[in-house]
């Protein structure tokens, strides 16, 4: 089994704030993932539930955490020699203990019992309770220290990635290619990988918000939308640039490259704390009508005629919250508070000019300014300012 770099001070520490905000009648109960057949006798690789590693830093299956706001035990699988032979060790009680700071370890033969007895008592909720994923979704959007600094790391590792890949882009190497640096670079680099299925989209295939065949040949005046990034730790980096695939622009796409990056800019400045995603899409869509005017994709007649026409050029929306999760929880109108850490990701798609642009980055809310937490790569980035 995997066992975390994060140490078990987070772990007690996010089950203290998750027991303040429990009331003394309520326990919640939190299952690990389950292990999913493939094929044969093949799995999917493991991938603990988000939910259940925040609060306990465990990362194998047949877990389950059963916490109250006075009353906490782990369950967890016994150690058996035989499977340990095929699939690798088990986590011995003491080991939980040691991750977790849990100090009531049981083997889950106990857990039907446990519940039948709590259940007289409490009100048992789980992870369908819409109220408890409100609590984990507001606990989860503000990083601990130590969540930062895997991030952080996330983060590096994947602006190194993208480094290594700008600077071998070329005409006529196929998508694929690039998918491939990307794994390579991750691994070297001590991940275990993605943290979602990379897009590596050329030409008319950056059209498609989520392209992930990624079997195109890079071809000549075109560019190539890369949206990407590797899980640290189990915490995401989440990384779009846009490049030319033959290592300059053309004037258009320039000038439309210009105004996303414009737009990036602007958008990031508003990610202050007590604003919130509604906030930043509402800006956002008023910077990218403007644009598209400016860029003669329509006139302002148009607009007022069709208040929706912009979303053929813009059909996503500019944030979402980046933690265990690379679409982490946390509402739209979640009022952004210091050491939230959110995407900025505008872009403009234009069908009939063959050209897909978006430019993301990842940035922490502080007390003051933004931090845009890729700043250096995007410095390195941007093929040409903006003039
Ligand atoms: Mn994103």
């Amino acid at each position: 089994m995997r066992i975390t770099k994060l140490s078990r001070e987070l772990f007690i520490r996010n089950r203290q704030k998750l027991q303040e905000r429990l009331d003394e009648k309520t326990i919640a109960i939190f299952y690990s993932s389950d292990e999913y057949p493939r094929n044969g006798d093949q799995i999917f690789p493991f991938r603990q539930d988000s939910n259940l590693f925040y609060l306990s830093g465990i990362e194998q299956p047949n877990t389950t955490l059963v916490i109250g706001k006075n009353f906490c035990n782990i369950f967890t699988n016994k150690t058996d020699p035989h499977t340990e032979t095929w699939t690798g060790h088990i986590l011995s009680k003491e080991e939980v203990k040691a991750i977790s700071g849990i100090k009531t370890v049981r083997y889950d033969s106990a857990l039907d019992k446990t519940l039948d007895n709590l259940h007289t008592n409490y009100k048992l909720i789980g992870q369908e309770d819409k109220r408890l994923m409100n609590i984990m979704a507001s606990l989860r959007a503000i990083k601990e220290p130590q969540e930062l600094e895997a991030l952080k790391r996330a983060i590096e590792i994947t602006k190194n990635t993208y480094l290594k890949i700008k600077d071998s882009i070329k005409v006529g190497m196929m998508e694929y290619e690039i998918e491939a640096m990307m794994i390579y670079e991750f691994v070297r680099q001590g991940t275990k990988g993605h943290s979602f299925s990379p897009i590596v989209a050329s030409g008319e295939n950056a059209l498609c918000l989520h392209y992930c065949d990624n079997d195109s040949e890079l071809k000549d005046n075109e560019l190539v939308l890369l949206d990407f990034g590797c899980e640290y730790e189990n915490y995401a980096a989440d990384l779009s640039m846009t490049l030319p695939i033959n290592g300059v622009f053309t004037s258009r796409q320039q000038e439309v490259y210009n105004k996303v990056l414009e737009i990036h800019n602007k958008v990031k400045q508003e990610m202050v704390k007590g604003a919130t995603i509604n906030k930043l899409n509402y800006i956002c869509i008023g910077l990218i009508k403007d644009a598209c005017i400016t860029l003669g994709l329509f006139t302002k007649e148009d607009l007022e005629g069709d208040e929706q026409i912009y979303k053929q050029y813009y059909p996503h929306g500019v944030s979402h919250f980046l933690g265990l999760d690379a679409h982490d929880v946390g509402a739209k109108d979640l009022e952004f508070l210091p050491n939230m850490v959110l995407t900025c990701e505008p872009g403009l798609y234009i069908k009939e000019e063959n050209i897909g642009i978006r430019i993301e980055t990842d940035v922490l809310i502080t007390e003051t300014q933004p931090i845009d937490l890729f700043a250096l790569v995007y410095s390195q980035l941007t093929p040409q300012p903006i003039s």
